[in-house]
This record gives structure tokens, sequence and C-alpha cells, in this order.
């Protein structure tokens, strides 16, 4: 599966930080001939200097998305979207946990694959970036004025929301399929019957206006395992494409179980036919559980909804809206080429890479030349729907990219290998390139949209050993940077990767870089225990709970001295950074918290729950090092015990 390589390499990846020359010297053949003399200068970006991309990288088991610079693979940024984040508190303080409430209770963690740019006419526009939760099944909306999550929505009727969140090249839709077929609604029946009475969802989300995102549809389908995902664009606009595996509908041991058939599907999804027979009553809707979580931006606190019904289709219902093409073997990735005219499956057991065309797809429907009808889906005939196979591809298939310049590049994971080949006749391999170890996804920057940028490719390796120094057991992800401006692709650098990327997504940097919030405007902070001045700063009893009306500002806290509370008290820390500046943020902690530290941008309140333990006077301090006199930044509260004729008393740092 990855090529052992020796410990001369280890030496050589030393060795480059030190020298090119060295590095070179130290090399095997089979990196040598890939990494070019000048590959240090393409990648170098000189202090002060910006990268020409940013690249966005799902976190896999981390549930975060992270955001690194291209060429140079620095790493800028982790936004924590479905996992808490104690480094600022994000699903701890009382603003953000309503982030992660799910029909599940409080979900903290998840696993996100797929980072999906919003798109205007088929060209990612940098507003926002979408991300699926896997496990718990979620899609979130991440701003890119201000690189947060500011929405996130259930999917119900999903296990597994693996084929998802891709984007219709208007941004209207997302899509959510579901990896895992399951009993809809969920009911508790034997597993054994699994067959023909399990089901799958494909969910599209209205995705357009921030604060609405929502389940608008779901198609109940046979129950495959839905994987992942692609629109239609170009002539293809109005279609959605998802590849499916387990056409056996196997329920035990699928590695063998669900490889028999030689071919699964693709759906072809018509959702303007689908919103056709929604409008025309051919819908129904099914009563679930699920929630919506939005980010309000006048408080800068989440408003979570509880959601009770969703509407669902069934292909029988609605002629016209669901097709299957037949596609080799346990097909993974499915691509939409720029043109909108080929569908690429990558079919992990497939000696070939299948290339359907959207025309023939059309003239097959029209002819009717189905092989047969499942659940009033027809199936279309295979040789009536493809336009190319490409041969050699290398093995394991998985996922397929393009730069715009007439070819497509695709992943093979067990021959660890990027396969560069002809979009048309004769469907051939041009290039290939070995990558270290066993990559998944590839991302060119816009390389699924209407308009790759090209340049360069981005390899995601799923293996690493002997590519960086050890770790222990646990070994860096990595990504491959991987220039494909010429004829010949060229390895350009290795940078390791948080948590398990599967895909990223990657855009010019200046689409984005100039929107950027800076500040949140203080008069405009309507949180309801936000204080716009340290005159208001003051500390409330309410029963046991004990609201703290703070402010931050360089270099001190007020009140910064704080007596009256209470054993059994709940406190409330209410901090308000009152900057009006660029870049800084205060930090606020407080002795054996035990939830997270708060770090409170400019202009915006952040609350810390904090629940006394013990009698004592405990320091809080901020934990961002804002300024000369930021070791400075500091107070006491003093607990006394419980029924103590102690006053609340608060010091305002005058
Ligand atoms: Cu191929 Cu989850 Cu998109 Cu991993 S998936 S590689
Ligand atoms: Cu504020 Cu350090």
């Amino acid at each position: 599966m990855y090529t052992p390589l020796t410990k001369s390499i280890l030496l050589g990846v030393g060795a480059i930080v030190l020298t090119g020359a060295v590095f070179f010297s130290c090399q095997t053949t089979a990196t040598q001939s890939m990494v070019g003399g000048d590959a240090a200068s393409q990648v170098y970006v000189a202090p002060g200097e910006y990268d020409e991309f940013y690249a966005f990288f799902s976190g896999g088991f981390s549930g975060n998305l992270t955001v690194y610079g291209l060429p140079s693979g620095r790493h800028l940024k982790d936004v924590p979207v479905f996992s808490q984040f104690p480094e600022n508190g994000w699903g701890y303080t009382e603003e953000t946990k309503g982030m992660l409430n799910t029909s599940y209770g409080f979900v903290p963690w998840d696993d996100s694959h797929h980072p999906e740019l919003s798109m205007t006419d088929g060209v990612p526009d940098g507003r926002w970036i979408f991300i699926n939760a896997n496990n718990t099944p979620r899609v979130a909306r991440i701003d890119l004025t201000t690189f947060e999550t500011d929405e996130i929505v259930e999917i119900p009727n999903s296990a597994g929301n693996h084929g998802s969140p891709f984007i219709t090249p208007n941004s209207k839709y997302l899509v959510a399929s579901t990896r895992f077929s399951v009993p809809i609604p969920q009911r508790d029946m034997a597993i054994e019957d699994y067959k023909g009475n399990f089901k799958g969802t494909l969910s599209f989300i209205r995705a357009d206006t921030p604060g609405e995102m929502d389940v608008a549809f779901q198609i109940i389908v046979p129950g495959y395992n839905y994987d992942l995902a692609h629109a239609g664009k170009g002539p293809s606009f109005g279609w959605m494409f998802f590849t499916s595996y387990n056409s056996e509908e196997a329920h035990t041991l699928l590695e063998r179980n669900a490889s028999q058939n030689d071919k699964d599907f693709i759906a072809a999804v018509n959702w303007q036919r689908a919103e056709e027979c929604v409008s025309g009553g051919s819908a129904s809707q099914m009563s679930t559980r699920y929630f919506h979580n939005y980010l309000d931006p006048a408080t800068r606190s989440a408003v979570s909804t509880e959601k009770t019904s969703v509407t669902v289709l069934e292909p029988a219902n609605c002629e016209g809206l669901v097709y299957y093409l037949p596609t080799p073997k346990s097909p993974h990735g499915v691509d939409v080429d720029p043109s909108g005219q080929y569908i690429v499956a990558g079919g992990k057991l497939a000696t070939v890479i299948p290339v359907h065309s959207f025309a023939k797809m059309q003239q097959a429907i029209a002819d009717e030349a189905f092989d047969t009808t499942i659940d009033g889906i027809p199936v279309l005939n295979y040789d009536a729907v493809i336009a190319g196979e490409v041969q050699n591809p290398g093995l394991g298939p998985l996922h397929t990219e393009f730069d715009g310049e007439g070819f497509a590049y695709t992943t093979a994971f067990i021959s660890s290998e990027i396969v560069k080949w002809r979009l048309g006749e004769p469907w051939d391999v041009v290039d290939r390139i070995q990558v270290y170890y066993s990559v998944g996804h590839l991302m060119i920057p816009g390389g699924d949209s209407q308009q790759p940028w090209g340049k360069y490719l981005v390899a995601m390796n799923k293996i690493t050993k002997d590519r960086y120094l050890p770790t222990g057991p646990e070994l860096a992800h990595a990504a491959q940077l991987i220039d494909i401006s010429g004829d010949k692709m060229r390895i350009l650098l290795d940078f390791p990767t948080m948590g398990e990327p599967h895909y990223a997504q990657g855009l010019p940097a200046d689409l984005i870089m100039d929107k950027q919030v800076k500040f949140f405007p203080l008069e405009e902070n309507q949180h309801p225990y936000a204080v716009k001045s340290e005159a208001e700063t003051r500390v409330e009893r309410d029963g046991n709970d004990v609201h703290v009306y703070m402010t931050t500002i360089r270099t001190h806290f007020a009140p910064d001295n704080i007596e009256g509370i209470q054993m059994g008290d709940d406190v409330y820390f209410h901090v308000t950074n009152l900057e009006q500046d660029w870049d800084v943020p205060h930090g606020f902690a407080v002795t054996g918290a035990n939830n997270a530290e708060l770090l409170i941008m400019p202009g915006e309140t952040r609350t810390l729950k904090w629940m006394p333990q013990a009698e004592g006077v405990y320091p809080f301090y901020c934990t961002d090092f804002c300024s000369a006199l930021h070791q400075e930044m500091q107070g006491y509260i003093r607990v006394s015990p419980a029924g103590t004729n102690m006053p609340l008393a608060f010091g305002t740092g005058n």
C-alpha cells in the first residue's frame, strides 16, 4: 500500500531545513525525479508576504476546519465547527453551546469530511464555506468574513452524513446523502430485515440565506450506501449526482457482501423536477425532530430552534426525479467536469475510470433505454450513457478534480498516485506521479467548479510513515503540493495537517482577504449582558446566580475585585471586550474553571459559567498576551461560605 523508504529519506527531510543542496543529495531516486531543483523557491513566501491561495481543509475526526496558505503550507487558523474548542471557548461559552444542540442532545464532537465553498454562477465566490458532520448528521456554514461558524442544521432521517455538503452552482441547495441506510422513520426492528426495509435519503438543504438554512425536501431511496455527490453545471445544471455502493443491501461483512455486484449506481437527481413535485403536491410531511442553530449577529449568541417535520418525496410519486446510472464498482467519488458534460466516478474496486455523458444520459432517458426499474427509479443502460472509460488509472481510484485545461486528475489510493488524464477521446492517461502515501481526496483551487484556477494540486495522504519526524504511534496526516502548470506534475512541498483532512477547497486570497471583519462595533452589540463602558460594570445577584457585567481593555478588567460570592452560587462572567481595534482579543480564565477560557473578540461579549468548588480567593487573568502590561491583567474573586452575610462588592478599577 505504501513504498517503504529507508532511513536516508528521514535524514533528507531533516536536511531540507538546513540546506536544499543536502536535501537533494540525500534523496532516493524515486523522490529525486519528482522534486524539481527550484521547488523551494516556488513555495517560498518571504516573511511579510502573503500566500496566493487560501486552502480550507476538513479536520476529519477533529470535527473542525483548518485554514492554510498556499503555496507555503503555512497553517493560519483552526475554525471550530462541530467540536468544542477550549482555545477560544467555542461550544463551552453560554453564547456558543447552543450551536451544538441536536435531537440527540448536546453533541460536542463530530467527523467532518467535506468543506464546500459557496458559488455564484458555478464559481467559488468567497462568501461562505460549508462542511458536513458525518456522525451526528449536520451541515454547518462558516462565514468567510469572520472565519467563524454561524449556522448549523441537523439532517433528520440520516445516518452517516457523508455525501455532503455539495452545493449547486447558484448556492441554492446543499445536499446531504445518508451513507448508512436505516429504518425511516427510525424504529426498533431486526437488523436482518434490512433488505427492502432500510432506506436511504438524499436531502436538499436551502443554503443561500444565512439564518434560514433548512431541509427543503428529502428523497427516499433504496437502502444502499450513498457516498458522495456533486452538482451538475452548465448543460447539467439542475441535476445532482450521488454515488452509492452496497446495491446488494448487505447488513453485515460489507467488505465481502457489498462487493458482489459488478456495478452499483450513481443516482442522478433532477432537483428542479423535485421542486415541481413538491409545489405540485406530490410530497408528504413526515414528523421528525431536528435542530437549527444560528449565531444571531446582533447578540453573537446561538438561537437554537427545534423543527418537527420534514418534506419527503418518493421517486415513484414524481416521475423523472431520479435515474440510476450503473457504475463499476463500489464507486466512491463522483465529480462533474467544468463543462458540465461529464460525470466521473471513482470506483474503488474498478479497473477503469468510468465517465458518463450527460448528453447521452438525456438521450437515454428520452429513448427510455432502461434495464429495469427499482422502487420507481429507472436504471439506465450502461452502454447508452457511458462516454468513455479511462484505462490503466491506478489501483483504487477515488476522487477526481479538474484543471480547466481539458485534463482531469484522479487519486489512486492503493497505488498511491495521482493520474492525469484527458477529458475526451481517446480518454488516455497522460501523466502520473507517486504520492506518499495512500491518497484520498485531492484539491485544485476551484477544481470542482466551472472555472478552476489550476496551477496547484494538493494531494491529501492518509499515511506518512517515513515522511516526517516520528511522533509515537500516531503519525501526521499530510498534504503534498504538486505543481500542475506544466505537462509533467512536480511535487513541491509536503506539509502535515490537522486531524484527518479528507477533502479541501481553495481559492485566490484576494477574493476574501480585503473583506475581513476587523472588530465588532460596540454600539451594535445587543448581547443582553453587554456593557458599553466601565461605568456600567456591576455585579448582580439573582437567587444563586451571580451575574458579573465585566469589561476588558488594555490592560485591566473592570471590576477586578469581587466579593460576596457564596458556595453554591453559579457565577456568570459576562465579559465585554471594549477594544475597537484589529487583532486585540482579550482572554479570561479563572482558577478551577471546568469548561474553558474565554477569548473575546473586540466589541463582543462572551460568558463563562463558573461554579466555585471551595471557599477562598481565586485569581482570574487575561490569557492572550495583549500588551506590555498584559501580565498585570488580573483580578480576584472571593468565595465565602453559603449563607454568609457578606454583601456583593466589586471594584470598578478606578
Ligand atoms: Cu474519500 Cu469521506 Cu470524501 Cu475520505 S472521503 S478520502
Ligand atoms: Cu488582555 Cu492580555
